[in-house]
């Protein structure tokens, strides 16, 4: 059976996601970060990045929470979440790598200068540049779904569920305050009956 490492409300919410649409079944195994589990040989020998999620399926390993969801859908191509045209494909990878970079990275700068960094290496200058980057990138993305229901292709693919998760990162972040589009298309991601939990809602429930 797949295991997964890792569990909500970390980036293995990303994975979930994919698991629960594809109706794949899964042993899901959490990593203590707080002690430092992650750090130890074994779980290195798996991601030497030290982080989660992390798939194992039979001898392969995947790291990387899009590019894990990215393996499900294509190895379960009957779902169809992967565009079939190279042109879809093309807007599909296009999205996905801004999603990780363009918004992710700044809002995982402030997570970082917030609670995971030892108090004296917090910078909250950094929270605030990388907050106003955030920003402009979700206006990016706001005026790209004007008139969409989904990411690429009028249709479901993985740039969907990568944006879900990190758009509601974004939202704990309020920043999605001012683009109510967004919010709404937030919401109905999350009302797919095989939705994971929010991370608001995996957070009250540890
Ligand atoms: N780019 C990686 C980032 C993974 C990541 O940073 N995971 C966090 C939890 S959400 C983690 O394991 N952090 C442990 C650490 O940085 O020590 C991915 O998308 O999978």
């Amino acid at each position: 059976m797949i295991k997964l490492y890792g569990t909500p409300p970390t980036r293995a919410l990303r994975v979930i996601w994919l698991l629960n649409e594809l109706g794949i079944e899964y042993e899901m195994l959490p990593v203590g970060l707080l002690q430092g589990e992650n750090k130890q040989q074994a779980f290195l020998t798996l991601n030497p990045a030290a982080k989660v999620p992390v798939l194992v399926d039979g001898s392969l390993v995947v790291t990387e929470s899009a590019a894990i969801q990215l393996y499900l859908a294509e190895k379960h191509p009957q779902a169809g979440f992967i565009p079939e045209a190279v042109e879809g494909r093309a807007q599909m990878y296009r999205w996905i790598f801004f999603l990780v970079t363009e918004i992710e990275q700044p809002l995982w700068r402030i997570a970082r200068h917030t609670f995971v960094y030892p108090k004296e290496k917090r910078l909250p200058q950094d929270i605030d540049l990388a907050r106003q980057e955030c920003l402009d990138m979700v206006a990016v993305l706001d005026r790209h779904m004007e008139e969409r229901e989904f990411m690429v292709a009028n249709r479901l693919s993985v740039a969907d569920f990568t944006a879900a998760y990190t758009l509601d990162w974004a939202n704990e972040e309020k920043m999605l305050d001012g683009t109510p589009r967004l919010r709404e298309y937030l919401r109905s991601m999350y009302a797919r009956p095989t939705a994971p939990p929010t991370i608001a809602e995996a957070r009250a429930a540890l």
